[in-house]
């Protein structure tokens, strides 16, 4: 779905949106028919660096804290840092640099110790589509060809969508319930002879629901099935809840439930890395073998890729490899604490603005609202209008709190809101 987002910079925005629909408004910038493709000559650095800026002054940053809408925030300073000093690395030739390959192989450990399994196997990919697509991959290599479906639910993240249409394999989605986790008697019912996977989110795109995990776990186990976690965006969240003083009964998601095959986890998100960085953890190396690809050619010899992209980058492995190191358990919780807090602090407030509703209870630090007098279209837009980025699902607006964002930018915000849902 298209990022909805709001104005201050709202024609650019506007553009972008447009774009993405494929047509063009008048007096587009980014495509002037007459505009030479490829310059001739070179020009100087200070300039290209002033046309860039001018270029770009109309997007929306994080610092604004007018992006209310994004799963992604500001990197940390450090991890930037680290990026920036080792973008010369391409982990797709471990032979070059055998001390990156080994660093991944660590990283990927780290994070399944976080996730209850350190002897697991990965890689660190370029998002949560990526981690999604191998996932997908995998358990449909290791299935055979009579299977061919996937059970997830409703609320599946589009990039499961995209799997599909690439592997031809059939999506079964699943309703969720009022709380947005999905209908496991129904979830149970869908499980057939076609069935090659089963997905549970921990942390929905939408509303960051967590869907019952455990029982589709014993589900998996029943029926020997692949079972897959997109934890994508709760993958940093939920492992510091109750540390942040916010106990969460519905936090079990990852290796810990015997099921589970493979996890998606990604640093862009709640990680505080800088973009690109996603991970897929799968349990064992017997199963990520599934989707391996032997290449026998490149430096240091015989290799074995995870990855569906061959060259990628190794500045994203340095900088999640150095956040977790520089921030460990105790300043991803303070992380996750700010976060949460700002979430209650916000649904609080937003529960004494007349004409607008929280949708469920939040879980993690995601805010779906609606509007009672209005449609969400007509509210996102006037948000648009008056500077702020929030995202448009079908009957909500969603929030997310991110590390980007203050108390000082939400009281703001909280004005705009009680101003557009009085008028
Ligand atoms: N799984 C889940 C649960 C997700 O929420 C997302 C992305 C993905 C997988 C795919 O991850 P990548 O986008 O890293 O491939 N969720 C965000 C969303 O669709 C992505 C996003 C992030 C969109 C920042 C906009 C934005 O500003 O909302």
């Amino acid at each position: 779905m298209p990022e909805r987002c709001g104005r201050g910079a709202s024609q650019a925005i506007h553009t972008r949106i447009i774009e993405i629909e494929y047509v063009l408004p008048k007096g587009c910038l980014v495509l002037k028919k007459n505009d030479p493709q490829f310059p001739s000559s070179g020009k100087s650095v200070d300039q290209v660096r002033n046309d860039l800026n001018r270029i770009l002054e109309r997007d929306l940053t994080f610092g604004s804290g007018c992006i209310l809408g994004s799963m992604c925030s500001k990197p940390d300073s450090f991890g930037a840092r680290i990026f920036s000093e080792q973008l010369e690395k391409n982990i797709g030739d471990p032979g070059l640099h055998p001390a990156l390959a080994e660093l991944e192989y660590n990283t990927i450990r780290t994070i399944g110790d976080l996730l209850h399994h350190r002897d697991c196997v990965g890689a660190v990919v370029s998002g949560g589509t990526e981690a999604n697509l191998l996932a997908l991959w995998t358990a449909k290599n290791r299935a055979g060809k009579s299977r061919r479906e996937v059970v997830l639910p409703a609320t599946a993240h589009f990039s499961f969508d995209k799997a599909a249409s690439l592997m031809d394999i059939d999506l079964v989605k699943i309703p969720v319930d009022r709380e947005n986790r999905v209908c496991i008697d129904q979830y149970r019912q869908a499980v057939c002879p076609r069935t090659m996977a089963l997905v549970g989110i921990a942390g929905t795109t939408g509303l960051g629901a967590v869907d019952p995990l455990s029982s589709i776990s014993e589900l998996a186990m029943k029926h020997e099935l692949y079972l897959h976690i997109d934890a994508a965006f709760g993958g940093f969240v939920l492992p510091f809840l109750e540390s942040a003083g916010y106990p969460c009964d519905q936090s079990d998601f990852d290796f810990q439930l015997p099921g589970v095959d493979s996890i998606t986890i990604d640093p862009h998100k709640m990680g505080r890395a800088p973009i690109p960085a996603g991970c897929i953890i799968y349990r064992s190396d017997a199963i990520a073998g599934h989707s391996t690809t032997d290449v026998t050619y490149l430096a240091g010899g015989y290799t074995r890729q995870r990855t569906i992209i061959g060259t990628r980058s190794g500045a994203s492995v340095a900088a999640v490899w150095s956040l977790i190191q520089s921030l460990g358990i105790e300043g991803y919780t303070d992380i996750v604490k700010r976060c949460m807090y700002m979430t209650h602090w916000l649904k609080d407030r937003i529960a004494e603005i007349e004409g607008i509703e929280t949708v469920i209870e939040p879980v993690i630090n995601v805010l779906g609202i609606k509007p009672t007098g209005m449609t969400p279209e007509r509210l996102a837009e006037k948000l648009r209008n008056r500077g702020y980025a929030l995202s448009l699902f079908p009957g909500f607006l969603r929030i997310t709190l991110m590390p980007h964002l203050s108390i000082v930018n939400l009281s703001r915000f909280l004005h705009v809101l009680e101003e557009e849902a009085a008028k």
